[in-house]
């Protein structure tokens, strides 16, 4: 059965694809970063005992800007396809941090590239590239799209994206850019805006909260359900030869229009909990980002199904069960100041 590496197996993506090649029979070796605690809540269920020599889940400790460590990764493994998801993968963070976003989501990938060209492994490589990397390019956004990068974040995923390609115009390599659109689920980092409003809203009912901080509330996403985006990276590595193509549901929807789905879900009005934040704010925003994913429909027969309001409910649902709280429709909520909040059927 097929080997694959997953880059980035701690976070939302690496934990869903990871789920999906287990299920297909595959070895997966994630690579994970040394910290003082745990950080692999995403994957605990996936665990298998190491001295299990069935086990078909490996985790080595590594880092992106440790080119030594990914070289003997590739020796020791030799698997035959690659996913790479690490990244310093968020968009404020990259403006504080611009030098280490460059260094890690950028030159990050260039590492690995030149890992699997010296070890001379003929794996093939998926990059976990962007529609950040369109930044004010007019909607749709497609595979002819121009790249507009507004972000440090967007202009190291871009750099990465060309090195992609070079590596594959270049010396042969099966390697293809997967260019996703924002995808979430309950395992989306807490700080990204969907996960942040649905956990507040989850708090705010549990009277742990009062207010939810926000920045721009007029950005327009094109948002989807992550696992079926994992389904397309895997897809993209089936095909006979290697390419670029654009994952996305073709919709777009506002941050204000999240925030009001995700409040009316619990009949809550989100204008009593909402306030600006000034600090939310990105020197520069990306304000429409809506895909047109036809060609990988067309060349991978993928199609996402879970709408935008099946995603704020199940992304509401988990959180709200996380808080202890009951799901709508099973009872409601009295809030702390005394109002009740009637917990509805979707
Ligand atoms: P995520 O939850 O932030 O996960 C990022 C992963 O990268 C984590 O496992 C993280 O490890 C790892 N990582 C960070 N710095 C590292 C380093 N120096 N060395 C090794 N590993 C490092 O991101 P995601 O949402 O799953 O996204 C997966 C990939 O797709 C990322 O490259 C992201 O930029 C890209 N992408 C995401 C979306 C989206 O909407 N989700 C859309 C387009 C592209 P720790 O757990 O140790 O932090
Ligand atoms: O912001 C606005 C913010 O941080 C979405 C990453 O996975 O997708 C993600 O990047 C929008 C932006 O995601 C808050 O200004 C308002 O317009 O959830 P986000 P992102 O920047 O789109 C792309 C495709 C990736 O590749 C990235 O890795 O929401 N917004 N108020 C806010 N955003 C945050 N985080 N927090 C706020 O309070």
């Amino acid at each position: 059965m097929p080997t694959a590496i997953i880059t980035g197996i701690t976070g939302q993506d690496g934990s869903y694809l990871a789920e999906l090649l287990l299920a297909k029979g595959y070895t997966v070796h994630g690579l994970i970063r040394r910290a003082s605690t745990f950080h692999t809540e995403r994957i605990e269920h996936l665990y298998q005992d190491p001295h299990d020599p069935l086990a078909r889940i490996v985790l080595h400790y590594g880092d992106l800007s440790d080119s030594s460590q990914l070289t003997n990764l590739f020796y020791e493994v030799r698997p035959d396809e690659v996913y790479h998801l690490g990244a310093q993968s968020h968009v404020r963070v990259s403006f504080d941090m611009p030098d280490y976003t460059g260094d890690i989501t950028g030159l990050g990938a260039v590492r690995l590239l030149e890992a699997i060209r010296k070890s001379g492994v003929g794996c093939r490589i998926y990059q976990a590239s962007s529609s950040e990397m369109y930044g004010d390019a007019p909607a749709p956004q497609n595979e002819q799209s121009r790249f507009q990068p507004r972000s440090p974040y967007a202009a190291a995923k871009l750099y990465a994206y060309w090195m992609v390609r070079n590596y594959r115009e270049g010396y042969g390599l099966f390697a293809c850019n997967g260019i996703m659109f924002n995808h979430e689920s309950p395992r989306r980092g807490e700080t990204f805006v969907t996960r942040k409003i649905t956990r507040a809203v989850s708090a705010i009912l549990a009277g742990r909260q009062k207010t939810l901080f926000l920045g721009n509330l007029e950005a327009r996403r094109d948002w989807g359900f992550a696992p079926e985006y994992v389904e397309g990276m895997w897809l993209m590595l089936q095909q006979e030869a290697p390419c670029d193509l654009v994952f996305g549901t073709g919709e777009t929807h506002s941050v204000r229009e999240f925030v009001e789905e995700a409040f009316g879900y619990v009949n809550l009005d989100w204008r009593e909990y909402v306030a600006e934040d000034p600090r939310y704010l990105r020197p520069t925003e990306v304000p429409l980002l809506l895909a047109d994913p036809s060609e990988a429909k067309r060349r991978l027969g993928w199609e996402p199904g879970i709408t935008f309001r099946d995603l704020v409910r199940i992304m509401m649902d988990a959180d709200l069960e996380a808080a202890g709280l009951p799901a709508p429709g099973e009872g409601k909520r009295c809030l702390t100041d005394g109002r009740l909040a009637w917990l509805r059927k979707p």
